[in-house]
């Protein structure tokens, strides 16, 4: 029954361009003698869009009919970035339409470039689920992800006198990869009172009562997977109030303002995505947000349960659920009160289920990003998940006590509820009591949270419960996408094109690193990305930068643990360097480009004084005829994923320098070699591995070591801070004025001298400048640059989030992958 027609591509550019012409004039009305980029871009999704939605039918279809076990990815950010490219490039049919758009005299890429970025995630974890999503997809996994669909993504930076503004992203004026489900709804309650009532046998059961209710609306996004006709879903979930537009009752009565406010606060729900990364502000509404959407998510996984008629011991069988974060912790607590309170399941049978059900990842040890939420807001919001949360957390204590009878301190140390002035419930720990299986994101992550933060839960539960599972990112995208000269040079060497879906074949490449005609134009293709790159840094910032100099790239979220600020403090003292010497010793100096991007949280101050010192100190150099074309250090502007599908393939060296032990995996760094340039990092989350993979004599480490960093900070703190004597001439020269006013940045030189050097910038800084030098030397023999940069390549295979994906299948939710017949 499940068997249809196949999506039958558009036969030829002739047919693609018969259906841009029909979605111009019927479903846009417009003419074509005036269809500009715009319409040509809308009408090319939709026909796009089309293609997509049978294979997606089709698929779904045939997910029903094998009722066999599904994962639900459940996740607050999904970076999607742009769409089309993607589909395109996945049905295998971007040929076809550049031929037809060339035709109707568009060039794809100005087409292509139309459309807004879907930038519903912060950075690493939302980036991750989007790469997820399309692994799961192209491995033939029956897999949904959940998550919300905010009206306002991540805001976008723009850059005014060196500082920081945000402008808000409506990005939803048209959006053809969505399609909304107005009968797929679920009705959410909040606030309210819990009543008890006897039933037969002296049985309790609870009542959850009174409280308002808000509506979740469906709208599903087709995620096509790349050369095979499985088209998966993402179901994101939009707030409304209940009963319609507004309350009509009070409508009647005359009371507008009020029955107008009860449907702006429903909407306020899905508004916006909250642009921290890794800071917890314990902020009402976000809890709302995370209720809302983990209990419309559960809505959905129970009712397509409860379709197969099974009994609820099989439940753990057709289902399982991932946590990315603890954002949807409350997921756990809500299938508990579904199974006891509603479906009238025993306490103990239905924790079996939720258990067997959970997966949770875990994305970061920095203490001021772990969740927790005050006692009293989730008794006001949620009154019954409350009570649950109290009697999961006594039903562990009592099982710790039972194996520790003589430890007191361990029930305090890993109780669900912090007994603080105000109670916390900790919502790592309730996710990790909630789950099967507790995974980090690159191996020494892993390590650092069971012999760190929760340390006493290993004891508890054993090593079998903590897993690694090292991230990984499409490679469709990351280099088919956003560096297709490559691929398709890659794709001619090693015969085709498999390596796009089993990356390690990518190892082919080895030999070829000696072979001078490739390593020629694999410098060619460099180059013109470079190219490329340089356009895009003078549309953004009227800088020119020479694309023969050496590209230093440096893009992420902007936070003191990632050290931007030892990047722009090491560029000063380059520069300081340059300016010391005479013409003829600088004529001798290779010229470099220093990239930076990336956004600061909102309310983080220190970030903003980053942005702002990297800006000022490149207002100076940029104009300082001295330095000319030797040193330029440029901020992007707005850093997303459309721009990172330019800078990634740009790139000669990367900067991943986050202090040891603070950066979970990072993921960046994987795309950054995976187009051929390599990388100067510290041995911190992904870097390890990455190291381990393509060998230390092909990437430039630096700096301390994890296990050090506490003596450090405690030395800084309770012995003597000696500042690295270079180090201290940048900051005098930051206090002369050079940049500004003498005053600007005293708060950013005080963090190092007088607060205790958290983040170890003086500690690190002489490796870090040595080991620039090193690259420097490095890049001046291209012959041996390029084939360090071939061999690396070769060796990236494991970082593709296919073999991720795999590694949780196996061992986290024990599904196989299951294609659809033609
Ligand atoms: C936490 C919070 C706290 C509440 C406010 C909003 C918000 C948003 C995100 C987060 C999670 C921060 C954790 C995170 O983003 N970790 C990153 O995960 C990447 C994927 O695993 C990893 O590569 C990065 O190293 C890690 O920083």
């Amino acid at each position: 029954a499940w068997k249809r027609a196949q999506a039958q591509g558009f036969r030829g550019k002739d047919g693609f361009e018969k259906e841009l012409v029909r979605h111009v004039e019927t479903t846009l009305a417009r003419s074509m003698f005036n269809c500009d980029e715009k319409a040509a871009y809308s009408a090319t999704s939709l026909a796009f869009r089309d293609q997509l939605i049978l294979d997606w039918n089709r698929t779904q279809q045939n997910q029903t009919y094998r009722d066999s076990k599904r994962v639900y990815y459940l996740s607050l950010e999904f970076l999607m970035g742009r769409a089309l490219d993607n589909a395109m490039l996945n049905i295998g049919q971007k040929d076809t339409a550049k031929a037809g758009l060339s035709e109707l005299g568009f060039r794809i890429e100005d087409i292509i470039g139309q459309e807004n970025d879907a930038a519903l995630g912060n950075g690493g974890l939302g980036r991750l689920a989007a790469c997820f999503l399309d692994s799961l997809a192209s491995l033939d996994f029956h897999a949904w992800g959940y998550g919300l669909r905010y009206r306002y993504g991540i805001f976008k930076q723009e850059i005014i006198d060196g500082y920081q503004v945000e402008v808000p992203d409506y990005w939803l004026d048209f959006n053809p990869w969505e399609f909304p489900r107005h009968d797929v709804t679920v009705d959410i309650q909040f606030f309210g009172n819990v009543r008890k009532e006897s039933k037969e046998q002296g049985k309790e059961v609870a009542i959850w009562e009174g409280g308002e209710i808000v509506q979740a609306v469906a709208y599903d996004v087709p995620i096509p997977g790349y050369n095979t006709s499985t088209t998966n879903n993402l179901r994101l979930w939009s707030s409304k109030a209940s009963g319609g537009e507004f309350d009509f009752q009070k409508f009647n009565n005359g009371d507008y303002e009020s029955s107008v406010a009860d449907q702006q606060r429903a909407e306020t729900i899905s508004a916006v995505l909250y642009p921290n990364d890794n800071l917890e502000r314990g902020k009402e509404l976000r809890l709302k947000q995370q209720y809302f959407w983990v209990a419309a998510s559960l809505h959905d996984i129970v009712r397509r349960f409860k379709k197969s008629k099974r009994p609820w011991k099989q439940f753990a069988d057709q289902v399982a659920i991932q946590l990315n974060d603890t954002h949807p912790t409350l997921a756990i607590v809500e299938l508990q009160r579904i199974l006891v309170d509603i479906e009238g399941l025993e306490w103990e049978e239905a924790w079996d289920i939720v258990t067997s059900t959970f997966g949770y990842t875990n994305h970061t040890v920095l203490p001021e990003a772990l969740e927790k939420w005050p006692v009293g807001l989730v008794q006001h919001l949620l009154p019954r998940h409350l009570q649950i949360i109290y009697d999961i957390n006594l039903y562990f204590l009592q099982q710790v006590e039972k194996q520790f009878p003589n430890d007191r301190d361990i029930l305090r140390r890993v109780s669900i509820i912090e007994e603080s002035q105000p109670k916390m419930v900790r919502m790592a720990y309730l996710a990790i009591v909630g789950s099967h299986k507790v995974n980090g994101v690159a191996e020494l992550h892993s390590d650092l949270i069971k012999t760190t933060i929760f340390k006493d839960f290993v004891e508890i539960y054993g090593p079998d419960k903590f897993t690694n599972v090292t991230n990984g990112i499409t490679p469709r995208r990351w280099l088919h996408q956003a560096n297709p000269r490559l691929s398709e040079l890659i794709a001619s060497k090693i015969g085709g094109n498999d390596f796009l879906k089993d990356l390690t074949k990518l190892n082919k490449l080895e030999s070829l690193a000696e072979d001078k005609e490739f390593r020629k134009e694999w410098s060619e293709i460099k180059y013109a990305n470079k190219v490329r790159l340089a356009k895009l840094i003078k549309e953004l910032t009227g800088v020119t930068v020479n694309p023969a100099a050496l590209f230093d790239i440096q893009v992420k979220r902007i936070h003191e643990y990632k050290r931007q600020q030892l990047n722009i403090f090491g560029v000063i003292h380059r520069y300081l360097t340059l300016k010391a010497m005479s013409p003829e010793e600088r004529k001798k100096q290779l010229p470099r480009v220093s990239v930076f991007g990336g956004k600061a949280a909102p309310g983080y101050w220190m970030a903003k004084q980053i942005i702002h010192l990297i800006n000022a100190v490149g207002s100076v150099v940029n104009n300082d005829a001295d330095i000319g074309d030797l040193l330029k250090v440029i901020f992007l502007p707005d850093y997303n994923v459309s721009k990172a599908e330019i800078i990634t393939p740009a790139s000669d060296i990367s900067e991943h320098i986050s202090t040891a032990g603070t950066e979970a995996s990072g993921t960046s760094n994987m795309k950054f070699v995976l187009n051929g340039g390599l990388i100067i990092g510290t041995c911190d989350g992904a870097n390890i591995e990455i190291t381990r993979e393509i060998g230390d004599n092909n990437i430039f480490l630096f700096g301390n070591l994890a296990e050090d960093v506490e003596d450090l900070r405690h030395a800084h703190n309770y012995g003597s801070h000696t500042i690295d004597p270079d180090l201290n001439k940048v900051f005098e020269e930051m206090e002369k004025g050079t940049f500004g006013t003498p005053h600007d940045f005293s708060a950013m030189v005080a963090a190092v001298r007088h607060h205790g050097d958290y983040y170890l910038v003086s500690d690190d800084f002489h490796s870090y400048i040595e080991t620039h030098k090193l690259v420097d030397e490095a890049y001046r023999n291209q012959d041996e640059w390029v084939a360090k940069c071939i061999v690396s390549v070769a060796r990236m295979g494991f970082f593709s989030s296919d073999r991720c994906i795999n590694e949780y299948a196996e061992s986290i939710w024990n599904v196989e992958p299951l294609a659809v017949k033609s």
